[in-house]
C-alpha cells in the first residue's frame, strides 16, 4: 500500500492526499515534517514533504506523484482523454507552481510564521504575483473548473496550492484574489463541497 509522508499543514501534501481520496487509492499517512536528517533525505532528497513510498521506492515532487497515480490506473482518471487538453492541464499546474505559489512562498514566513519580510521583498513578490495571476487568467477556463468542464488534477493543485497564497495576498496587501480572478471563487466553492476536500480540510484543522 502507498504511504504518504508529510503533514496536513503542507499544501502540497494535501494535494496528493486529496487526489488519492478522490481516486479511492488506499494509502497510509506517515507524519513527518520537512527536515534535513539523513534518514529522511534518503527518502526525500531535498528534505521536503510530501514524499510517497511505493512498493518500488520513494517518489518526491507533487506533480510527479500525480502522474504516477494517473499511470497507476487506479480509480477514475483526473486528466482529459485528449493529449492536447492533458498538456494544457500540465501547463496550468506549472504556472500555478512557478509563477504563483513559489513567489508567494517567499512571504509565508512573514504571514504565517512571524518572520517579518522587508517592504522591498513584499513589493517584489507583489509584482510577480500580479503577473502570475494575469497569466493564470489568460490560460484558465473556469468553466467551471480550471481546465474546462471536467474536474482535473489542476483543480486540486489550485485549491490547496492557492489557499495560502490567497492568505498572503489578503494579509499583506488586502488584495482579494478570489473576487478578482474571475471564476476562482466559484471553483473554490465547488471544490469545498467535495467529500475528499472536506476530509483533508478537517484533518488539517484537527492535526496541523
Ligand atoms: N516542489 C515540491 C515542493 C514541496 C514543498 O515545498 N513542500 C514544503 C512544505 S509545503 C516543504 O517541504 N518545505 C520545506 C523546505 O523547503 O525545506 C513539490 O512539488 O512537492
Amino acid at each position: 500500500m502507498i504511504k504518504l509522508h508529510g503533514m496536513p499543514l503542507s499544501n502540497y501534501y494535501n494535494v496528493v492526499k486529496c487526489v488519492m481520496l478522490e481516486k479511492e487509492v488506499p494509502f497510509e499517512e506517515v507524519a513527518v515534517k520537512p527536515n534535513q536528517e539523513s534518514d529522511y533525505l534518503s527518502k526525500s532528497p531535498m528534505g521536503k514533504v510530501p514524499c510517497m513510498e511505493t512498493a518500488a521506492g520513494f517518489l518526491t515532487e507533487t506533480s510527479v506523484m500525480l502522474e504516477y497515480l494517473e499511470d497507476f490506473n487506479s480509480g477514475k482518471s483526473l486528466y482529459p482523454a485528449d493529449s492536447f487538453q492533458k498538456a494544457k492541464c500540465r501547463e496550468l499546474m506549472r504556472y500555478l507552481e512557478l509563477y504563483i505559489e513559489l513567489p508567494a512562498r517567499r512571504l509565508y514566513g512573514d504571514v504565517f510564521f512571524g518572520r517579518p519580510a522587508s517592504d522591498e521583498e513584499k513589493d517584489a513578490v507583489k509584482k510577480l504575483l500580479e503577473k502570475g495571476f494575469l497569466a493564470l487568467g489568460r490560460i484558465a477556463k473556469f468553466d467551471p473548473y480550471l481546465a474546462g468542464e471536467e474536474l482535473t488534477y489542476v483543480d486540486f493543485y489550485a485549491f490547496f496550492g492557492l489557499s495560502p497564497v490567497i492568505g498572503v495576498c489578503r494579509k499583506t496587501w488586502e488584495w482579494d484574489v478570489k473576487s478578482e480572478v474571475s471564476g476562482l471563487k466559484r471553483q473554490f466553492d465547488l471544490m469545498s463541497q467535495r467529500e475528499s476536500v472536506k476530509q483533508v480540510k478537517a484533518d488539517q484543522a484537527s492535526k496541523p
